[in-house]
Formats: structure tokens, sequence, C-alpha cells
């Protein structure tokens, strides 16, 4: 698949469709001279950009054969949100999300950064519309740690929403072992380690319920259980090809709650069903093999809207030459088959 942006570097993207139109919340990647490290120091991006689409041309019928030529026209709406604009944020404006608030008719953003101590938190922004600007709270969402915020709202009366969140080694989740308060926060983890060894379970993604504004955490925050399903037991922490790394998603099919995720270290996008937005979820399989690139990130969604037509937004490195750090975002049709499993790879 071509790029969808070509004119800039952007990766982890979240598409949502907000009045009929396909908006993405990526990263915007930058040059750096940053080494190379597991801490992904070298992501050190630090501004937001927001892009829409009217329509998917179908990447795979349209006569895109390379970047920019005939894929879908894509509007870049500029810069929304700076470091600097940020008040508890020191740097490395990593991969966002956004959702549309009801109760509030506000769109709110949210991201992860380092705070002034070099703790990732997730803070949140709010803007009257969904291309932005967007306006951040003076301080970072309460009780939150860790990177890679995704929301899912629901479809009950209330629209309830859920902060899924977390991400091992850069993204300090292995510190957390102890609990979910910045008493448990042990640096000693820090860096390229996790939990290993025989019977340990991996360390689950971590969600909690919004509040009506979507500002604040309305329940305390939950591990999130990924069920293997040859054993019925949470997924192995030294099974590195399912166990959760970062890029939390979850959305919603016919009822069911998908769950999916980076596998880190083994490139993938793996899946988990569960029946219940905080799971637990049941390993399910991969929905995109490794691409260029250490990292992989994505979202799912449908559209247009109610069509049952669903779509993988990801990125890869072929627009740089293979730099890891300069992504691209691209999109490609996925498929269920009867038993609502993706047909993945
Ligand atoms: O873009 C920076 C980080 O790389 C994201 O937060 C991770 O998910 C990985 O894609």
């Amino acid at each position: 698949m071509p790029p969808l942006i070509t004119h800039l570097y952007t990766a982890d993207p979240s598409a949502h469709v907000f009045n009929g139109k396909i908006y993405i919340y990526p990263s915007h990647d930058r040059e750096t001279d940053i080494k190379f490290n597991d801490n992904g120091d070298q992501y050190d991006m630090n501004d937001y950009h927001v892009f829409s689409l009217d329509s998917l041309v179908d990447p795979v019928t349209s006569s895109a054969s390379k970047p920019g030529a005939g894929g879908p026209k894509v509007t870049d709406h500029g810069v929304v949100l700076r470091t600097e604009d940020v008040p508890w944020a020191s740097k490395q404006l990593w991969a966002p999300d956004a959702a549309y608030c009801a109760t509030t008719d506000k769109y709110v953003l949210f991201f992860p950064a380092r705070d002034q101590q070099g703790i990732f938190r997730i803070g949140v922004a709010t803007g009257d519309a969904p291309e932005g600007p967007f306006v951040p709270e003076e301080n970072y969402l309460p009780g939150t740690f860790s990177i890679d915020p995704a929301v899912l709202v629901d479809d009950d009366a209330d629209k309830t929403a859920y902060l899924y969140f977390g991400g091992l080694w850069g993204g300090q989740l292995q510190c957390y072992q102890k609990g979910h308060t910045d008493a448990d926060y042990d640096a000693s983890w820090a860096g390229a380690k996790e939990p290993s060894g025989p019977g340990v379970p991996a360390m689950g993604p971590r969600a909690a319920r919004l509040s009506a504004d979507l500002k604040t955490l309305a329940s305390p925050v939950h591990e999130v259980t990924i069920l293997d399903l040859a054993t019925g037991e949470p997924v192995a922490a030294d099974d590195h090809e399912k166990r959760f790394f970062e890029a939390a998603w979850c959305h919603k099919r016919r009822g069911k709650y998908y769950f999916s995720y980076s596998t880190g270290d083994t490139h993938l996008l793996a899946y988990a069903v569960g029946d219940a937005p905080l799971g637990p979820f049941t390993y399910a399989g991969t929905l995109l093999a490794p691409v260029l690139g250490w990292t992989t990130h994505h979202s799912v969604v449908e559209f247009p809207v109610r069509s049952d037509r669903w779509w993988l937004f990801y990125h890869d490195c072929e627009l740089s030459g293979g730099v890891d750090h300069l992504r691209s975002v691209k999109v490609k049709e996925i498929f269920y088959d009867g038993k609502g499993r993706i047909i993945g790879e």
C-alpha cells in the first residue's frame, strides 16, 4: 500500500469517523540525531497534526501504486498541539487518540508525554472541532501513567467511554508491577526489562472508565487480562508473540469487543476478543504481520458507519527507506469470517 501522507512522517494512526468523515490523529515523526536505543529516545516528537479524508478510495482497486498517486485525498489541518503548549509536559509527544464527548459537545485529544520528572503521563486537551486546535489541561489526567492512550466510546445509552493505555520498556509500564500509583513506580525496572520466567503472567494493558466530560478517570485503573485460548490462563510473560507490549486499541462489532495491540519485539499486531469493554479478552490471532521498521501501531474503524466495512490504519517505514523513527501512515481493508474472526496475516 502507498502511504496516505507523504509530506510529513506520521505514525501510530488513531482513526475515527466524526460528522461522516475520517479523522486521523497520528504521531508526527521528525528527524533527530538521537541514537536508536531500546528506551525509544529517538522518537522525539514535539507536535501533532490532524488529518481528514472525505472518502476512502479502496487502495486495492484504485490505481494507486506509488505515494501520492491516485490514493484517497487527505487534508492536513496543520499543527493542533505543541509540547510548549502543555504546562506539565517536557518531551516526547507519542501516540495520541481522540474522542467526541456528547455531554460537552467537545472533541478531546488524549496524548502521552513525559512530565517534568521524565515519567510518561496521559494528557487531555479539548477542542470545538475534530480538527482542533486543542487546548490542554494544566495537568495530566490524574491517575494515569505510561503511554499509548486509546478511547472506546461505547454504544450504550450513556455513551460510556473507556481509556486504555500502557506500553512496555520506553513506555515504562514494567515499572508499575506493584500497583498503579506514583508510590508504586519502581525506577529499577526502567529500560528494556519486563517480567519473565516459567509461570509468570504477562503484564496487561491498563484501562479505566472515563468521566462524562472525558477529563478524569471515573473508576480505578484496571489491569486488562488477555487469556491464552489454548490454556484459558493469562498469556505468559515469555510468550512474546502474544503478550501485550503497546499500542492498545478497542473496537466493537456485533456486540463483541476486539482488543488489539502490538507485541513489540516480535513486531506483530495481535488481537483478542471479549464480551465486555474491560475484558477479559481471549487471544484470537494476528491482524498484521511485521512491517518494515521496529514499531507497529494501528487503529481499526468502520467506514462508512454501520456499513460493516472495516479499515486497518497502520504505519511502516517504507517512505523513509527503513528508518525506524520516520514512519508513514497507511490503510487497508480488513475482513471477518463467519465466526467473527478477523482474517489476518
Ligand atoms: O510513536 C512512539 C511510540 O512508538 C508509540 O507510542 C508506540 O506505540 C510506538 O509506535
